[in-house]
């Protein structure tokens, strides 16, 4: 219980480093028709300014885990790109293959948002001095969870989780499916207003939650009664399951196999 209460804390504690980005996603209700496929490690710099900007559109993505000495999905990554450097992304609607944060959040916010990329994502004051400490520091934080590849079970189909970039709840559990190098769709639940902020039961708002109209907080509250995450589906072993203790031991039990 104390070890799951210092990861939530130091979770939290990276969520302030990186200054909450990744938090609010976009009202923009339709989503593309195809998918559109990351090749990302969690506990990565780029990835991580990438895995925020995608929270923002309010964009689903496929991440296929690539952890540092992981194997299950370079074939892919190098017959895709040509490359194995991270992150990168395929976009099966319009056929765009990218690498590398700056290319990715350009084309992201050009296609998805019909917008320049933000100015927090290109700083180049908090790139150039900033950004190796905190890296540093994230790292020494989170113990170096979500780098380097666990031996594992591969699942027959992809899983599903709900989430959103900065959530603390959600980073232990996407760090997990990274070490693993289980295959997942992301999609981010970004908060989109006032009464989306705060922990799940304890929002800042007083009345019944009315989420979005036509969000996919609108649809997630009308199937589970109430938006919280981290959320995983694993259509392996038809198991839904809310809470980021009890998503890590099914994980742990599920598919490491060390
Ligand atoms: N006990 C839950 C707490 C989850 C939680 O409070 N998650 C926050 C995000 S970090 C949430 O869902 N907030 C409500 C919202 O985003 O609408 C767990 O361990 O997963």
């Amino acid at each position: 219980m104390l070890e799951h209460i210092a990861n939530i804390y130091t979770s939290t504690l990276v969520s302030t480093l990186t200054g909450w980005k990744g938090t609010s996603g976009s009202r923009k209700t339709e989503l593309p028709e195809q998918e559109i496929l990351l090749f990302d490690r969690e506990l990565c710099s780029e990835c991580r300014t990438v895995r925020q900007g995608v929270t923002e559109l309010n964009l689903d993505v496929m991440i296929y885990p690539c952890p540092e000495e992981g194997t299950r999905f370079k074939g892919m990554l190098e017959e895709l790109s040509g490359s194995t450097q991270l992150p990168f992304i395929f976009d099966k609607n319009t056929g765009k293959k990218l690498i590398g944060k700056e290319a990715i959040l350009e084309y992201l916010f050009s296609e998805y948002g019909q917008k320049d990329v933000p100015a927090k994502y290109t700083s180049q004051t908090f790139n150039g001095i900033f950004e190796p400490l905190v890296e540093v520091s994230i790292e020494t934080l989170r113990l170096n969870k979500g780098k380097k590849a666990k031996p594992s079970k591969e699942p027959e189909q992809p899983l599903t989780l709900y989430s959103f970039e900065s959530s603390p709840f959600s980073r232990p559990v996407r760090e997990k499916l990274c070490e693993l190098e289980l295959p997942y769709k992301l999609i981010n639940l970004g908060k989109q207003q006032r009464a989306d902020i705060g922990p799940a039961g304890m929002r800042l708002h007083t009345g019944p939650y009315k989420p979005v109209k036509g969000s996919k907080r609108e649809a997630f509250l009308s199937k589970y009664n109430e938006v919280m995450v981290p959320f995983l589906i694993d259509p392996n072993t038809q198991t839904e399951l809310f809470h980021s203790k009890k998503i890590l031991s099914y994980l742990n039990r599920e598919y490491a196999t060390k």
